[in-house]
């Protein structure tokens, strides 16, 4: 019995030993995440950094417009779940899209074209109307929601201003 034991227990020595040899490069698996952590945190500040510039210049919209300014020309916007009600030909100038939601969904509002590319904030509510000021020069213009953006032709309008 008392060599077995020997046996049994330089065995388990050894084969502690090898699991000791075996683990010890397992500290740089912490080090690598420190490192992971730490990069993680740096992009974390790079996006916050990004954060805040957008901030900076987008300070004048921190919320969406419900009232038109008195020096815009209103034109009436109705979205539905299945269609952008609008005109297709609008004048040049400074332009208060007021947009009312008739559906049942929430929808937003997007004009893209000539420079131009202005979004609601935070999609129209049911029932709900917001405005959109843009002053339009000639071009076109593309006009989407957003919110349903990948449903084909319907929430997609295009809008030409002479
Ligand atoms: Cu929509």
């Amino acid at each position: 019995m008392k060599p077995l034991n020997t046996i049994m227990l330089a065995c388990a020595a050894a084969l502690s030993c090898a699991v000791a040899e075996e683990k010890k490069p397992e500290p740089t698996v912490g080090e690598k995440t420190k490192e992971v952590l730490k990069k993680a945190g740096e992009k974390t500040k790079d996006a916050g950094q990004a954060v805040v510039d957008g901030t900076k210049k987008a300070t004048k919209a921190l919320v969406d417009a419900v009232t038109p300014d008195s020096d815009a020309k209103k034109v009436e916007v109705k979205i539905d779940d299945n269609d952008i009600d609008m005109p297709a030909k609008l004048e040049a100038g400074k332009t208060a899209f007021m947009v009312k939601n008739t559906g049942k969904e929430k929808h937003n509002f997007r004009i893209q074209g000539e420079g131009v590319d202005e979004k609601f904030l935070m999609n129209v509510k049911p029932d709900d109307s917001k405005v959109m000021h843009v002053t339009l020069k000639p071009g076109t213009y593309q006009i989407t929601c957003p919110a349903h953006e990948k449903e084909g032709d319907a929430m997609k309008r295009t809008l030409t201003v002479e």
